[in-house]
């Protein structure tokens, strides 16, 4: 079956639709961008177009709201405000990003996307889930990604590695430890209650953590997927297209 028939045709501004809405997500430091680089090469490999894209981020809107977002303390923007300005930086992302890449049956690859909003607005800001949902849907259209890989990892060894590479910490990184750990268990919470989205241990070792996602990738979606192997290794075969 291809993945995306179901959560496309339930959506009006989903129709259409033929690709695969892969998002990785995490606490920083989790090791997204690692994951989504390395996920993006491989499917490339397999002669499959993969676009990637950050949120905040990606369009013009995008860049310009992360700016505000990350780096104007001087602002005090609050919790509803911060949500807001993430919602406007995604209707942008599902529209120069997501909607065209899965009408021509590609694959969108996400470094962060809605379950950002329930885990750090929602469960980090205390804004109440369910409004948090009701109107990330409205940005979205309803349109739902496919597969939500969620890297786990205890918020202090993600801040630890950020301070590793050198990062200083932005706006809501700054928001306290309290902070960080709700959005931490905030994301299994999130992972248990929706079959979309898997836990993937991220203290592995970076090659680890992509077996791990591979592994995922052919056992929900055996076309491409299966007949393409879950090593990082090893040589893959070339998988037949996506979708008609
Ligand atoms: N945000 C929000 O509040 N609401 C929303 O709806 C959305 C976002 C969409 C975006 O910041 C901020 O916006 C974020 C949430 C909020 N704020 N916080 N916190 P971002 O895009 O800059 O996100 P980030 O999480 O801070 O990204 P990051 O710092 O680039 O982390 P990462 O992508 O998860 O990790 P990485 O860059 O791949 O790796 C980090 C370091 O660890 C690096 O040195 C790697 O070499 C190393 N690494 C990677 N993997 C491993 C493993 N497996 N083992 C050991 N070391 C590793």
């Amino acid at each position: 079956m291809n993945p995306s028939e179901g959560s496309g045709a339930s959506s009006p501004r989903g129709e259409g639709r033929r690709g695969l809405f892969l998002v990785i997500e995490g606490v920083e430091g989790a090791g997204k961008s690692t994951q989504v680089e390395r996920l993006a090469h491989w499917i490339d490999a397999l002669g499959i177009e993969a676009v990637r894209a950050r949120e905040p981020g990606g369009t013009a809107v995008g860049e310009a709201v992360r700016e505000i977002l990350l780096d104007r303390e001087e602002l005090r923007i609050g919790a509803e405000s911060e949500l807001f300005l993430m919602l406007a930086a995604r209707a942008a992302f599902m529209r120069e990003f997501v909607r065209p890449t899965l009408q021509r049956g590609a694959v969108m690859i996400a470094d962060r996307f809605e379950f950002s909003t329930f885990a750090y607005q929602g469960f980090g800001r205390g804004l109440p889930l369910e409004e948090v949902r009701r109107l990330n849907a409205f940005a979205t259209g309803g349109l739902r990604p496919d597969l939500v890989l969620i890297l786990d990892l205890p918020a202090a060894e993600g801040r630890a590695r950020q301070r590793t590479a050198g990062k200083v910490d932005d706006r809501i990184e700054a928001s306290g430890d309290g902070f960080l750990e709700r959005v931490a268990s905030g994301y299994r919470v999130l992972a248990e209650e929706d079959d979309r989205a898997v836990l993937v241990d991220a203290l592995l070792e970076p090659d680890g953590v992509e077996s791990r996602i591979r592994s995922e990738l052919a056992l929900r979606f055996p076309e491409p997927f299966g007949t393409a192997g879950g090593s990082t290794t090893s040589k893959q075969p070339e998988p037949p297209p996506l979708s008609e």
